[in-house]
């Protein structure tokens, strides 16, 4: 198994009550979280498909959003968590939150969308309401040749976690 330095960094960033801690505990159901919302971060090694990650699930409470960029260096996967039941306000505040993470100078290689729901019904964040929303900061990742991949998950805890992971050619980009 390989050691937490040896593990490729996930970076888990979104707005308060995204679902990241969610996503989190299913991943990792031996694992002791506090309840309600993250007070700093959750770091949790896990291993999807026989290859280590550290999950690092930072708290999204607005006065706590200055903080990412600590975590920031050296990320190279980020998941981008929102809920698929965000209104016009938070959808424009998640948005402006990322624009300002991306500013940063970092080492993202791929990017997941990451839409959240409590019910099994198709999101409503369909591509193109996305893209309202995050096309400067997709246009952004397009350009530096950043992969954007998506995934739906069902906070319940019944929806695959492959779509959350990067396929093995991009692990290795992420490696390099
Ligand atoms: N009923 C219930 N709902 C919960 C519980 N924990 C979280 N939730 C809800 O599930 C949604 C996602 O919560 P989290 O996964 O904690 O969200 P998060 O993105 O980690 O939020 P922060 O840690 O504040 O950044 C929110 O609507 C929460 O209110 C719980 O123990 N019980
Ligand atoms: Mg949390």
């Amino acid at each position: 198994m390989a050691t937490p330095d040896e593990a490729t960094r996930i970076m888990v960033a979104g707005l308060a009550g995204s679902g990241k801690t969610s996503i989190l505990k299913h991943l990792k159901p031996s694992a002791f979280f506090l309840p309600g919302p993250t007070m700093a971060f959750n770091c949790e090694c896990v291993i999807f498909r026989g290859v280590s990650y550290m999950i690092w699930d930072l708290a999204g409470a607005r006065n706590l959003i200055c903080l990412w960029k600590f975590y920031l260096p050296g990320v190279k996967i980020m998941w981008w968590c929102v809920d698929d039941n965000d209104d016009h306000e938070r959808l424009s505040e998640s948005a402006q939150a990322l624009r300002d993470l991306l500013k940063l100078r970092n080492e993202i290689t791929h990017f997941v969308f990451v839409t959240t729901a409590i019910t099994d019904t198709e999101p409503t964040l369909t591509p193109a309401r996305i893209d309202k929303y995050f096309s400067s900061s997709l246009n952004h990742m397009h350009q530096r040749g950043i992969e954007v991949s998506r995934a739906h998950y069902n906070i319940q805890g019944n929806s695959p976690f492959l779509p959350l992971f990067p396929t093995a050619k991009n692990r290795k980009k992420a490696l390099l």
